[in-house]
């Protein structure tokens, strides 16, 4: 017999990375997706199977995190043997804007899912896996950060995620499910949402060294992040459901780096050169707009791949904005991976510079292929013309 698993935010980074390790170990795999105004299904697109083929493992649901008895009515149909809880609202910084919506789409959602395991009789059956993450630790207590680390949440993403956590913890113990908590720390790829400082880095460095963009605005650059592989992380997903005893994993590398390395490290993957001006001016968090102590300068490259590139300049590609600052932020993250590494076996097989180097690799394909049609004369179609 096949195992069934349900993905919520199957269209999300993780999801995406999750269905396709499943289908490879020959699950059935069923997501939730949301509708859309536009198609949200990009990153699982290459999965799709025609919904009149028969025998499909790869099963898509309308649904929401905020709607409980669509919630119910899935995973009766599904009977799944394993619920994977990825969907959420997941930006830290978007989640002061949406604080309501947070705690109800990331809090209160797994606690539907708990429940509606509970109530169809699927407590035995059916394991959950939580997506809880490293915010929770937010404000600093000890590093590095290990599963019996105090949480100090400083975001109402992080909040939100607290009560999942625990209403995870709460219904492992008190109906003894098999519910697991992945305290993952940051985990990136070319599929990175291009809103998170990663994906947004290697994205705009591309289109500066190929002359598509002048400059990129960019908040608190002396933050630090523990980041490691969408691809090692979903891997620690299923780990964490083969064990016989449900448990709460740290999920990291165990490296940390600021946000300001990541930058010159992406940068130097193309050969630019990186210097920071003022450096730690912005560390002090109270910068208002602009400043030129903030600004990089740019030395570099004029072809890559034989592309023509901007060219040398030396005018500032990195510039700091106080827009992107957090009115309360998360300085250090480093997880000790521990008791992952003894108890499931997991290592991560990317280090950092494996991770950039594949995902510059990938923008600059992306940002290439647009440069071309740009130069071809391809015009966008504009419906209001
Ligand atoms: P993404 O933001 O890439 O994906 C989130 C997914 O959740 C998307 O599929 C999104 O749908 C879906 N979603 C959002 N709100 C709802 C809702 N109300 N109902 C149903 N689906 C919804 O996140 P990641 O893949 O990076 O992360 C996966 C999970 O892991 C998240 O819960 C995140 O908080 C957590 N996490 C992530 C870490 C990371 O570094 N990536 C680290 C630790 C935890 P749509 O595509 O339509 O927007
Ligand atoms: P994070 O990721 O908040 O750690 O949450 P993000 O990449 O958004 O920020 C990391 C750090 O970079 C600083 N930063 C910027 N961040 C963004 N997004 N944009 C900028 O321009 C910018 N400039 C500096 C931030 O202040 C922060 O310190 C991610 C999400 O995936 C969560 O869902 C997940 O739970 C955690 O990782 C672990």
């Amino acid at each position: 017999m096949k195992k069934v698993a349900l993905i919520t935010g199957i269209t999300g980074q993780d999801g995406a990375y999750l269905a396709e390790y499943l289908l490879k170990k020959g699950y059935i795999v069923h997501g939730i997706k949301r509708r859309s105004s536009l198609f949200n299904t990009d990153r699982i697109d290459h999965l799709y199977q025609d919904p009149h083929v028969e025998n499909r493992n790869f099963i898509l649901h309308y649904g929401d995190l905020t709607d409980s008895m669509n919630l119910t009515r899935i995973i009766q149909e599904v009977q799944p043997d394993e619920i994977y809880n990825l969907a959420a609202m997941s930006h830290v910084k978007v989640s002061f804007d949406t604080p309501e919506y947070v705690g109800n789409a990331d809090g209160l959602g797994t606690l539907r899912i708990l429940e509606a395991v509970r109530l169809l009789g699927l407590t035995e059956k059916t394991r959950i896996y939580q997506a809880s993450t490293s915010e929770l630790y937010g404000l600093v207590q000890e590093v590095p950060q290990t599963e019996k680390t105090p949480f100090y949440p400083r975001s109402p993403y992080a909040v939100a995620k607290m009560y999942a956590y625990w209403i995870t913890v709460n219904y492992r113990e008190a109906y003894n499910m098999h519910a697991s908590n992945g305290i993952l720390f940051n985990h990136e790829s070319p599929i990175r949402g291009e809103t998170f400082v990663t994906r947004k880095v290697t994205r705009a460095l591309s289109r500066i060294a190929l002359g598509m963009q002048e400059q990129v605005f960019m908040g608190n650059l002396s933050s630090k992040r523990d980041w490691g592989h969408a691809k090692d992380y979903v891997r620690a997903m299923h780990l964490i459901l083969q064990q016989n005893q449900p448990d709460d994993y740290v999920i990291a590398t165990g490296i940390t780096t600021t946000i300001r390395e990541f930058i010159r490290k992406a940068a130097a993957e193309i050969g630019m050169e990186l210097t920071f001006r003022g450096e730690g001016v912005e560390e002090k968090g109270y910068l208002t707009g602009v400043d030129d102590s903030t600004f990089i300068d740019k030395v570099g490259l004029e072809y890559l791949d034989g592309i023509k590139t901007r060219g040398f300049s030396s005018a500032p590609v990195v510039a700091v904005d106080s827009a992107y600052f957090r009115p309360t932020e998360v300085d250090l993250l480093i997880g000790d991976p521990a008791k992952s590494n003894s108890v499931l076996d997991w290592k991560p097989e990317y280090d950092l510079a494996g991770l950039i180097a594949e995902m510059m690799e990938s923008d600059i394909k992306i940002m290439q292929k647009d440069a071309w049609l740009k130069e071809g004369g391809y015009r966008v179609m504009n419906y209001f013309e």
